[in-house]
């Protein structure tokens, strides 16, 4: 009998986003109780074209006590895109900063893997807890690394941002990824609540990071051409990187 249902497109994906997806979502399940997050307007799949090549995007989505989102994405565009996107969304009445990583790849190389703990504060700082379990980490040398853009004033000194160019190179990011993951969901589980004052530093820090991703013309490009302007805004604005609110 034909097989019929539809086949998730983190199946079709470059090796290197299948693993990472599989670690992100076994440390997420691993530390918190996780509570479905709906996208706004069916957006968790979508399809379109271009040219004529097929582009699908596929989103993971929860909430936790800590995290006011937990987001991974799957895109393919064609034969020759492969994205995933992963960002941890702090509720701003935690002092945590933001989780962010990036691949984009083709089906055998990878172009760009980024990998952040990104300040959410008015001081644009990382605490001095994070600071003391990032600097304990051995320095990872790679072959060749990508300068940032006029938006990435956002990232923070332990930022990888490479092209790895071998397996060794993408195990040590993978290495690298699975360090902060653990650093951070650690972190997370143990941390209080913060005072009103120091919640409203980081709304505003959260802002900041929102609103410079936006301005990321990479990834705005490839969602115009597919769909769009109106709705790669709206996608950019409303699922990648939503302004968080007072009390969301
Ligand atoms: C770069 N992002 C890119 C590139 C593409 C995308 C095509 C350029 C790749 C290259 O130069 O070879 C595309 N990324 C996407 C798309 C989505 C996506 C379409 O996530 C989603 C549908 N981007 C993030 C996050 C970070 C990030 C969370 O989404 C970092 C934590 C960073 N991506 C990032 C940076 C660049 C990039 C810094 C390089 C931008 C530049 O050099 O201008």
């Amino acid at each position: 009998m034909l097989d019929t249902s539809p086949v998730s497109v983190l199946s079709q994906l470059n090796p290197l986003i299948r693993l990472l997806a599989d670690i992100i979502e076994c440390h997420w399940e691993q530390y918190f109780p996780l509570i479905s997050y709906e996208l706004p307007d069916g957006l968790g799949h979508v399809e379109g074209k271009l040219g004529r090549k097929k582009v699908v995007i596929e989103n993971k989505c929860y909430k936790t006590p800590q995290f006011r989102k937990l987001h991974l994405e799957f895109a393919k565009v064609g034969q020759e895109l492969d994205i995933l996107h992963c960002v941890m969304f702090p509720h701003p009445s935690y002092s945590l900063p933001m989780f962010g990583c990036d691949i984009v790849a083709g089906p055998r190389k990878v172009s760009v893997a980024i990998v952040d703990l990104s300040p959410a504060n008015r001081e644009l700082t990382l605490s001095s807890e994070y600071h003391q379990a990032l600097s304990q980490s051995p320095v990872l040398e790679f072959s060749e690394s990508h300068g940032l853009p006029a938006w990435g004033d956002i990232f923070s000194d332990y930022c990888l941002f490479i092209r790895p160019t071998d397996p060794e190179e993408e195990t040590q990011f993978l290495s690298r990824v699975v360090e902060f993951l653990k650093i951070h969901c650690q972190t997370a589980v143990d941390s209080q609540t913060v005072s009103s004052k120091q919640q409203m530093s980081n709304l505003a820090g959260q802002h900041y990071y929102c609103t410079k991703q936006q301005q990321n013309g990479k990834t705005r490009r490839v969602l115009e051409k597919a769909f769009g302007k109106k709705w790669a805004n709206k996608y950019m604005t409303q699922v990648l990187f939503d302004l968080p609110t007072k009390d969301k």
